[in-house]
């Protein structure tokens, strides 16, 4: 089995209930085991200022589904739960992310794992070193507390609670 990180974010409606039907989602993927799910945090938007703040968690799996079947599984998560043809990066009910399968790196308009950008972004940052310190992201070869503790207190992030609250 593969190891696997989902980012998940919501900033429209429910916030809190989309991310917990997401986690019921992903409980009921095939060949899929979900481990644990980080803290939830409530996020100042990044990029778009002028958007409502994010809810946004992290939930590890394990999986012996490949990537793209994953991935599909996922998407099939935003469509159920009113993800619509919105805006790129306007407010989504919910928003999963593959932010990690296992160390593999694929470069595929479809399916870029892991975004150059999770790094950079503290409300990846900060749930994922909650969830493995050591977890090394493969593209700078640094692990997640390492990667915390170099960047800067650019973004707003408000430690909400445990999951589920
Ligand atoms: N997702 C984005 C753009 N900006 N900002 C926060 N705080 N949280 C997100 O999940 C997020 C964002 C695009 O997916
Ligand atoms: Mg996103
Ligand atoms: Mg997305």
């Amino acid at each position: 089995m593969t190891r696997v990180f989902v980012g998940m974010g919501s900033n429209r409606g429910e916030r809190l209930a989309f991310l917990q039907q997401a986690v019921t989602a992903m409980h009921d993927f095939p060949d899929t085991e979900v481990v644990q799910v980080s803290s939830v945090y409530d996020t100042d938007p990044v990029g778009d200022h002028g958007q409502p703040s994010y809810l946004n968690a992290v939930v590890e799996a394990r999986t012996d589904l490949p990537p793209t079947r994953f991935l599909r599984k996922m998407q099939d998560v935003e469509t159920r739960l009113g993800r619509g043809k919105t805006v790129r990066s306007g407010p989504r009910t919910i928003d999963l992310d593959l932010l990690y399968y296992g160390q593999r790196i694929i470069a595929d308009p479809e399916l870029d794992v892991p975004r150059p950008r999770n790094t950079e972004r503290l409300f990846v940052l900060l749930p994922m070193t909650e969830l493995d310190p050591e977890w090394v992201d493969p593209l700078t070869g640094l692990k997640m507390g390492e990667l915390l503790s170099k960047r800067g207190n650019l973004e707003t992030v408000r430690w909400t609670g445990r999951f589920p609250l």
